[in-house]
């Protein structure tokens, strides 16, 4: 099986969506496979994520270089994988995670190492002439995800006073993912043109993610912006496009004093949980990621305790793709959803032992993108190898955003006949 051995492993500095540097890995096999991995980032990164590694040199893209990530790859990482079977994945990724040596891969740094990671299991795939997400998931990989699109952004992710950072639509009344993008779409437009009549040109300018970025203020206004659209693309929103948020509460979490600032106020944790039951009550609320800051295990036990049987409560910066904090969190009931984020925690390997623990403990599984994001596509192809069944990775606009979106439609093509598309079903 020589074939699959790694003949060529290579680093560079290409691009991210927001203009930053990132890391870029090339592998090949001896048997002609090429695998090419660009590795994303985030704005409203969680505490506990592996590190990225950045080169801090002002002289170069204003610090923000990644020639030493690089650079790990291609002096350290590159000579110890030298002849490795590719197909080997979990070694390699435990043999990369050795070679760093640190809990939060802060010494070679987690955009070496998930560059490597990814390039290495595309190079793989590449080798058996295998789609990526056929190669991660076999035979039973055939559950599209329904799409979690960021329609208006806010938090960190705009330059406007929302205080949440996502305003998110869920087309669950499709019966195929091409039906469900679709339909965001439509609720896509007929947002873009009440925002233009309501608040002007400049409200149609977009952030990071693709979603619009209004001058609004109130939660409650970019909910009902989003209630207005999908009512004017003519459908209903109880049952086929509901909603979801993204608070990013650790955004907005005033450490010292102890108290959240939303919307303008001023609110201790007792009063923002009334304002997520407020909404839950006025809106079609299906989601909420985060609504907590990330070291508060105990308020998350508490909104999933009220809300578990109609919403589901996700932990991104809770959790961080992070088993031993998944751990922590199913044990006392922190949350019934991980938001799944490569890039959080380094390795593949590691990403999908997370989504196996969340899954296994009757959580549901939101394979993520990043609000830094690139071309590539890797997420979407994991997407559909877990059987994860959503997928959160933006608004249909922005080239980085429907290229996962894009791969998404050619997957369930693939599948033709064989493709689930689960719809209102991932909500039990
Ligand atoms: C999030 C993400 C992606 P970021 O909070 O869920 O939407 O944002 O990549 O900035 O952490
Ligand atoms: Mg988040």
């Amino acid at each position: 099986m020589e074939e699959f051995k790694i003949s060529f492993v290579k680093a560079r500095e290409a691009l991210d969506s927001r203009g930053n540097p990132t890391v870029e890995v090339e592998v090949r096999t001896k048997g002609r496979g090429q695998g090419i991995a660009l590795v994303p980032a985030g704005a409203s990164k969680g505490a506990h994520e592996a590190l990225e590694l950045r080169d801090g040199d002002p002289r170069r893209f204003k610090g923000r270089g990644v020639l030493r990530a690089v650079n790990n790859v291609n002096n350290i990482i590159a000579p110890a994988i030298m002849g490795f079977d590719s197909r080997r994945q979990r070694a390699l990724d435990r043999l990369l995670i050795t070679l760093d040596g640190t809990p939060n891969k802060s010494k070679l740094g987690a955009n070496a190492i998930l560059g490597v990671s990814l390039a290495n299991a595309k190079a793989a795939a590449d080798t058996m002439k295998l789609p990526l997400f056929q190669y991660l998931g076999g035979a039973r990989a055939r559950v599209m995800p329904v799409p979690l699109m960021n329609i208006i952004n806010g938090g960190k992710h705009a330059g406007n006073e929302l205080s949440l950072q996502e305003f998110l639509i869920i087309p669950v009344g499709a019966d195929s993912f091409r039906e469900a993008i679709r339909m965001a779409c439509e609720v896509y437009y007929e947002l873009k043109d009440y925002l233009k009549s309501k608040y002007g040109l400049l409200a149609i300018n977009v952030g990071d993610e693709g979603g619009f970025a209004p001058p609004m203020k109130l939660t409650r206004e970019a909910l009902d912006a989003l209630v207005k659209a999908i009512k004017s693309a003519g459908y209903d929103p109880e049952t086929q496009v509901v909603l979801g948020l993204d608070a990013a509460a650790s955004s907005f979490y005033d450490e010292d004093r102890g108290v959240y600032k939303v919307d303008g106020q001023d609110l201790t944790k007792e009063q923002l949980l009334e304002f997520y039951l407020d909404l839950v009550d006025e809106y079609p609320i299906k989601s909420i990621e985060d609504p907590f800051y990330e070291e508060d295990f105990e308020a998350f036990r508490e909104i999933t305790q009220r809300l578990k049987d109609k919403v589901q409560i996700v932990g991104d910066d809770l959790f961080v793709t992070n088993v031993k904090r998944l751990r922590r969190g199913i044990e006392i009931g922190a949350a019934n959803a991980l938001l799944l984020k490569v890039n959080q925690i380094g390795t593949l390997s590691e990403a999908i032992d997370a989504a196996e623990l969340a899954m296994k403990n009757g959580y549901n599984v939101i394979v993520s993108h990043r609000s830094g994001e690139t071309e590539d596509t890797t997420i979407a192809d994991l997407a559909v190898a877990l059987n994860a069944g959503q997928i959160k990775t933006g608004a249909p606009a922005r080239g980085e955003r429907t290229a996962k979106y894009n791969r998404l439609l050619r997957i369930e093509d693939y599948l033709g006949e064989e493709a689930v598309y689960p719809g209102m079903r991932i909500f039990k």
